[in-house]
């Protein structure tokens, strides 16, 4: 039988590769997000195996009714990618807007554990499943002007790391993908500014949402005794969260 996966924000990015790729690959999968029509096109471009759920994260109230609302045969979910999340301003602490920083707090916190709950909760009552958590290298390491991104994503790795404490006696894996720069809408939302690629990405070679869905695939497609608890993916022109390999800048 076909392996169900829900990913959390898959209207862009990493989410929708992981979302294609993991349909290419067997998988029947729910794609969520707040944009009803980016869910609509994804969904016909990628076939039947897709199933669009449209909700805001920042709501718990929608994230249940939602979650509720999915059809018999596609509630059995072995797969929770909880991608969903974002970077707003790039300031420093006594800058930053208090708008910017609810909203990454309620999309990549309290967002992710909405959704966690409701899903590991059936998780634990069929004793199987995986959660793969999307951290950032901001997870890692803290860097000035991204205070409240670095916290949220640090918050992540601590959830990642007691989810799979809690989670362990029930045979469910937990695991967490760390990239560091990635070219998606990232930046263009963190800046605000639609020309914001051409800058952040100059004078190297980013990695792509692709390549995080490979990582995605690889962890999702281990044989059943094997969890890959924390994978750190850079691109090879980057060394940590400030330390970049730029050519002619
Ligand atoms: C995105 C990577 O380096 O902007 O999570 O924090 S970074």
């Amino acid at each position: 039988m076909k392996k169900t996966a829900l990913i959390t924000g898959a209207t862009s990015g990493i989410g929708k590769a992981t979302a294609k790729l993991l349909s290419q690959n067997g998988f029947k999968v729910i794609i969520t997000g707040r944009r009803k029509d980016r869910l609509k096109k994804i969904s016909y471009e990628l076939g039947d195996q897709i199933y669009p759920l449209n909700f805001d994260i920042k709501d718990n109230y929608q994230v249940q009714k939602a979650l509720e609302s999915l059809p018999e045969n596609w509630k059995k979910i072995d797969l929770l990618v909880n991608n969903a999340g974002l970077a707003a301003g790039l300031e420093p602490i006594h800058k930053n807007s208090i708008e910017d920083w609810e909203q990454m707090i309620d999309t990549n916190i309290k967002g992710l554990l909405y959704v966690t709950k409701i899903i590991s909760q059936k998780m634990v009552k069929r004793q199987m499943g995986q959660i793969i958590n999307v951290s950032s290298i901001a997870g890692k390491e803290a860097y000035g002007k991204g205070a409240v991104y670095c916290a949220t994503k640090h918050a992540v790795e601590a959830l990642t790391k007691a989810m799979r404490i809690d989670l362990n006696p029930y045979n469910i894996k937990v695991g967490s993908v760390s990239p560091g720069a990635v070219k998606t809408e990232f930046s263009i939302v963190r800046l605000k500014d639609n020309n914001a690629n051409q800058k952040v990405y100059a004078g190297y070679q980013p990695l792509t949402a692709d390549d995080i869905a490979d990582a995605v695939l690889y962890m999702a497609t281990r044989p059943a005794h094997v969890n890959i608890a924390d994978m750190l993916i850079l691109p090879t022109a980057q060394a940590n969260a400030t330390v970049f390999n730029k050519k002619n800048h």
